[in-house]
């Protein structure tokens, strides 16, 4: 491990970007957070001068600089691949927020790119595997204590959406892509056929917005995997599954706040845990560990955590998915290409 700190550089400092901000500058052992860069120059000034770090115009010239030893990409997905190339192009460690891209195709060009270069580089931000609970759930199946298994059942709820400008295919592209994960995650397997259906939506979803939506993935072992996203629930972020196996259920995400509260209503005392607003709140651990993991394995000169592979398969089923909720339903197969050697099978 070297001796010196690693100085990173983070490319977009919007919701998720500035929540890694605070995390690289306080909570990241070992790390520097050296520069920032992001369309909104005035945004990324405040954060820079407040954490003393430096502002680039241009994220590829912070991804160029010498003074950068490492990247964290929390840009929108559209420019990720330009971003992750480059990072490549520099040998830069990268972590990638998800989704890696907006479609296979462009999410493969960084497999087969990073494949050439015969060396891991690239994390994608799929932070619930870093998720005490959903690792717990992982380590009891591989124990093999409660014998294979058959099925997953995820819940997934927003409490609203971000803007007026959300769409149908957003809900698959950038919120079921973490129960794809987490099912290829669970399951140590690839998907091959997914389907999405759309039931009457709520009333609080934009005009033409299909809000909620039911996904079935169908594992390449033959087990399947039923989610439920739905982005306008009016509560607040709640991510839980249960995992049914041979010889035993085991369920995560229940009151994840772990706040235990009563209150008095008018129609009498009610008692229950508090409901995160958003993803930072619930999965701040799994973000923390996310990135400690990664700055370290970056400093010893390797790579942890969701592959540039897993990042494709992911965005690939995505891909599918879309196609499946355009076509009002339909079973769209999914078929990856060789995997290269680079990304053993041990997801
Ligand atoms: C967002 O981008 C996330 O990654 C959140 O975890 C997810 O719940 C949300 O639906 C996405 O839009």
């Amino acid at each position: 491990v070297s001796r010196h700190p690693l100085r990173v550089g983070l490319v977009g400092v919007g919701l998720m970007g500035g929540d890694h901000a605070e995390r690289l500058a306080q909570r990241t052992a070992g790390v520097t957070l050296v520069a920032v860069a992001d369309p909104d120059v005035g945004r990324a000034t405040a954060l820079a001068d407040r954490l003393d770090a430096v502002v680039h115009d241009d994220p590829l010239s912070l991804i160029a600089s010498p003074d950068v030893d490492a990247v964290v990409i929390a840009s929108p997905g559209f420019v990720h691949e330009e971003q992750v190339a480059a990072c490549l192009q520099h040998r830069k460690p990268t972590l990638c927020e998800k989704p890696l891209t907006m479609d296979d195709d462009s999410s493969l060009r960084l497999v087969e790119a990073e494949a050439r270069l015969g060396r891991r580089l690239v994390t994608v931000g799929f932070m619930r595997r870093f998720d005490p609970e959903y690792v717990a759930v992982k380590e009891a199946l591989v124990s093999g204590v409660y014998g294979r298994l058959l099925l997953l059942h995820h819940v997934h709820r927003n409490r609203a959406v971000p803007n007026a400008e959300f769409h149908s295919e957003m809900i698959v592209r950038d919120s079921l892509v973490h129960e794809v994960d987490a099912s290829r995650f669970l399951f140590g397997q690839e998907v091959v056929e997914v389907t999405v259906l759309a039931p009457a939506p709520t009333s609080h979803a934009g005009p033409g917005v299909l809000d909620p939506q039911v996904a079935i993935l169908r594992m390449a072992g033959g087990g399947l995997v039923t989610t439920e996203v739905f982005v306008n629930s009016r509560v607040g972020y709640e991510v839980r599954f249960e995992a049914v196996a041979e010889c035993g259920s085991l369920t995560a995400g229940l009151a994840s706040s772990g706040v235990l509260a009563t209150r008095a209503t008018p129609e009498g005392g009610v008692w229950g845990g508090l409901v995160p607003e958003d993803y930072r709140s619930r999965f701040a651990r799994a973000y923390d560990l996310e990135v400690q993991a990664w700055a370290d394995a970056a400093r010893a000169g390797h790579a942890v955590g969701p592959s540039a592979w897993d990042g494709y398969a992911a965005t690939a089923v995505s891909t599918a998915g879309m196609e499946s909720l355009r076509s009002g339903g339909n079973a769209v197969a999914v078929t990856l290409p060789e995997r290269p050697r680079l990304y053993p099978e041990d997801h």
